[in-house]
């Protein structure tokens, strides 16, 4: 009976979880910090990469951007109730039969988010479309196979078997970036910035899964606020830090990332206005 009465007790429709996520100060801030960032975020870019003209130097200015317009959604979304629920927990879990708070926003829209830090990361370091578009399809499935471990509550060896998966996803990524775009940024003449942002990158990433190994979704160390703050702390340094880093870089515009008009453009000279 004690135990259905707690069952009961669980917020279950969106305005109770809602509530839920206000009455916990720290949980809210956790939140609320990272939507007022991101907003900055967007406005220091509007601000100071309005005047780049080159087309290269363009597409990494509004990928970034998209970084953070990702994020402001993705918080708007956890702050309001949306995004996050209670799931129970399967035998064998720590919190076995209980009903925890999944933050499962995040693992989605990590899957839009990443995919612009990779495709910037990719294009400072001089790489090639094939590797840029391997370490996106990556992420995508890293993301996805992590909310489904997220989501999983018939079988705890399967929530960590989806883990198992993601992880693998994520080392081809982590590989990528250690060993092709290093090498490939030596050659642009990147590798100054390109070593800073895989330095803030590479231990940055490898947070989230060991915050989830230690929150509510794995091993239950940490409180559901605690593991909030770490995955927010963590888009700070991974998101709105490497932005700055790329975009104060960028606007200089130059020669190691710029590409002239003909950049993207299907047919040779198409881009280029014509003499007469
Ligand atoms: C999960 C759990 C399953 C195993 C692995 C994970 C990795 C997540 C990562 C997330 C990075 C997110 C970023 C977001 C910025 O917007 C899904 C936690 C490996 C690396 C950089």
């Amino acid at each position: 009976m004690a135990t259905r009465n707690v069952v009961l007790q669980v917020p279950e429709t969106q305005q109770e979880i809602f509530e839920f996520v206000f009455e916990d100060t720290l949980l809210a801030l956790s939140f609320v910090v990272n939507i007022a960032l991101a907003g900055l975020t967007i406005l220091f870019i509007v601000a100071l990469a309005r005047g780049v003209t080159d087309p290269r130097a363009k597409l990494i200015v509004i990928s970034t951007m998209l970084i953070s317009v990702v994020s402001i959604s993705s918080y708007t979304g956890l702050a309001s109730g949306l995004t996050l629920s209670f799931i129970e927990m399967p035998a064998g879990h720590s919190l076995a039969g209980e009903e925890v708070l999944t933050m499962w926003g995040r693992y989605l829209t990590w899957a839009f988010s990443t995919p612009f830090i990779l495709i910037v990361l990719g294009m400072i370091a001089g790489s090639n479309i094939t590797k840029i578009m391997t370490t996106v399809a990556m992420t995508i499935a890293m993301c996805v196979t992590g909310l489904a471990a997220a989501l999983t509550t018939s079988s705890l060896l399967m929530r960590w078997w989806w883990f198992v998966l993601s992880s693998a996803f994520f080392l081809v990524i982590i590989y990528v970036i250690m060993v092709d775009w290093t090498r490939e940024a030596d050659r642009t003449g990147t590798s100054d910035l390109f070593t800073t942002l895989k330095i803030l990158t590479v231990v940055g990433w490898f947070g989230y899964p060991i915050l989830w190994a230690l929150g509510v979704e794995g091993f239950a160390l940490l409180e559901v606020w605690m593991t909030s703050w770490g995955y927010s702390v963590l888009d700070i340094i991974t998101k709105y830090i490497v932005t700055v880093l790329i975009v104060l870089y960028v606007i200089e515009e130059p020669e190691t990332i710029t590409a002239d008009a003909d950049y993207g453009t299907t047919l040779k000279g198409v881009g280029t206005p014509a003499d007469d």
